[in-house]
């Protein structure tokens, strides 16, 4: 440190007072990929690994969650946005009940942080389908702290059949919330309209970037500034000091 010029001082200063740089949180099986199954096949026998069921799940009344890889099907005109498999929620029968996917991270809600959640929702086509998978029953993308909803994607998008499009819920934490400290979590939701039995999801990613703090930067600017202003103060006396 004793070798760096003042100005590189400082600015190590305030990279540790001000991180700006985001950071993606750890989401477990974003992507669903596990389990692994077979190109053209589906598993609703079970949520995907590291996720768990919300709303009604009844395997038996044809309310189930799962993967599926559209590979060598007709079920999607857009390619899977990343890796092999999508999430499912099948809704056949018994709702409306809104219904999908959860989980709860490591990590909690802090202030000052901006967090961004993306998710690919799916619209499966019912083109070459074992169902009529026509229509889309309408999703919501929670965004959690302490299982409560601190913000929302709900239903803004409409992809077409066979489409995925990218939902973004973003929402800056300022110096306060009741939810503070609390888990973070992440809920896909189909929210089981009359209009279509099957949301898929996919590649969800949080990512969370502090806030910066223009407050405290001025602080530290000020503060120079006056450091400045008492040396040319003390310059000054030793300037007349001399001349007397
Ligand atoms: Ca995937
Ligand atoms: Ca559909």
């Amino acid at each position: 440190m004793k070798n760096l010029p003042v100005g590189a001082a400082l600015v190590v200063g305030l990279s540790l007072a001000q991180p700006v740089s985001g950071a993606l949180l750890i989401v477990n099986n974003p992507s669903f990929e596990s389990p692994a199954i077979a190109a053209g096949t589906f598993d609703t026998s079970a949520p995907p690994v590291g996720w768990s069921t919300y709303g009604y799940v009844d395997v038996f009344a044809g309310r189930d969650v799962g993967v599926l890889d559209p590979a060598t099907t007709t079920l999607y005109a857009d390619p899977v946005p990343d890796g092999d498999n999508v999430a499912v929620v099948f809704l056949l029968t018994g709702g409306p009940t809104e219904t999908g996917l959860q989980q709860t991270l490591a990590d909690t809600l802090q202030t000052g942080m901006t967090y961004t959640l993306n998710v690919h929702v799916g619209n499966i086509s019912p083109a070459d389908a074992p169902f009529n998978f026509s229509g889309f029953p309408g999703y919501r993308v929670d965004l959690l702290a302490g299982g409560q909803v601190v913000a929302s994607d709900n239903n803004t998008l409409a992809p077409g059949e066979g489409r995925f499009l990218e939902s973004t819920v973003a929402i800056t934490i300022g110096a306060a919330h009741p939810l503070a400290g609390e888990p973070l979590g992440i809920r896909l939701v189909s929210l089981d309209g009359p209009n279509g039995i099957e949301v898929n999801f996919d590649h969800v990613r949080l990512d969370a970037v502090a806030v910066p703090e223009p407050a405290n930067v001025g602080g530290v600017i000020g503060a120079g500034l006056a450091v400045l202003a008492v040396r040319r103060q003390l310059a000054r006396k030793a300037a007349a000091n001399r001349q007397t």
